[in-house]
């Protein structure tokens, strides 16, 4: 039944059974029911009910609505569209980010790319410039990850504060650094990541900052994505482990790295090679974690979807933009 008190939902404010076609149960009885963002919640004993918040229609200064009904009722949400396509085996497909401009964050929306990857490691960028990225990427319509310099505790938090969809995290070669990330990267129960309302949910002021602390907490672990990458021997031979690890969300393979770290660079097809790809992708759908892989080959793009990984990261901007120019030139020129 419905219940009335809030005191055992734990998603915070309980309300009232609401308007037909508005609000979810957070049911109790079916162990394993998927919440829409907080995914997998624990059996509860009572239905409580939770309407999402919605955009209010703007006025103006007469109090006349400025939007029409259309507006009304939209939800506000940190909505991580990567995720969601990764969930819905969409076979996403993105880029990295290496030409700093908001333009051109903003521009890369409009190309149907899924996500951009906002390189602060081998890339030029610190957390204050990469935050205007996000912005432009969001206006755009691309979910924004970033890639981050280190494994430290300002490096991982600074970028998630800033509102990424998600962190990609090189260099990786032990357990002990993964539970390290985890715990800056998710909050407790899972790890320890550190609270302040910041831009990711307008400084307290947009969902999920609107809600209580805990809601807020699983919201932006549920729509985070962590994804260490696996571009060293070590993570290599720990990939097991560390894909059934909580909080770790997927792998993102780099080729150059892990094949400069096994002694074959940039030997791709090498069977050594080919098998630590295998290895890697089938230990991440072992333990429900997503394998992304990188290609500079744009044919090889829909190899890799072939071969099972759940998203593709091709090339870099900047070699896009100048290859682009390149064969207009080319056709001109001869
Ligand atoms: C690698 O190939 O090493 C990467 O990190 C992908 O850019
Ligand atoms: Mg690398």
């Amino acid at each position: 039944g419905i219940s009335d008190g809030a005191e055992d939902c734990p998603f915070g404010r309980r309300l009232r059974k609401p308007r037909r076609g508005r609000g979810f149960p957070h049911s109790q009885s079916t162990v394993g029911a998927e919440h829409p963002h907080i995914g997998k919640l624990e059996t509860q004993r009572r239905t409580c009910w939770r309407v999402p918040p919605v955009l209010p229609a703007p006025e103006d200064y007469r109090g006349r609505r400025l939007l029409g009904a259309s507006h009304i009722g939209k939800v506000i949400q940190m909505k991580n569209t990567l995720k969601e396509k990764l969930q819905n085996h969409q076979q996403p497909i993105g880029t990295f980010f290496e030409l700093g401009s908001a333009n051109v964050a903003e521009a890369l929306g409009k190309t149907g790319l899924d996500f951009i990857i906002i390189d602060n490691e081998h890339g030029p960028f610190e957390a204050e410039s990469t935050l205007d990225y996000v912005r432009g990427t969001l206006l755009g319509g691309v979910s924004p990850l970033a890639r981050v310099r280190a494994i430290s505790r300002p490096a991982v938090l600074k970028l998630l504060d800033i509102g990424v969809h998600g962190l990609i995290v090189p260099d990786v070669h032990t357990v002990e650094q993964v539970q390290e990330l985890v715990n800056y990267a998710k909050y407790a129960p899972i790890g320890k990541r550190g609270f302040c309302p910041t831009r990711k949910d307008c400084w307290g002021f947009a969902y999920p900052g609107t809600e209580s602390v805990p809601v807020n907490m699983a919201v932006n672990n549920a729509e985070t994505l962590l994804i260490p990458q696996c571009e060293t021997v070590g993570c290599l031979e720990n990939i097991e482990t560390i894909t059934a690890m909580e909080g770790v969300d997927g792998i993102f393979i780099g080729p150059f790295d892990l094949s400069i770290s096994m002694g074959i660079p940039g030997q791709f097809d090498h069977p050594d090679f080919q098998a630590a790809l295998k290895r890697v992708r089938e230990a991440c759908h072992k333990n429900g974690k997503f394998c992304i892989y990188f290609t500079v080959n744009p044919d090889a793009i829909a190899d890799g979807f072939q071969q099972g990984f759940d998203a593709m990261a091709y090339g870099l901007d900047a070699a896009v933009l100048v290859q682009a120019y390149r064969n207009i030139l080319a056709k001109v020129r001869g």
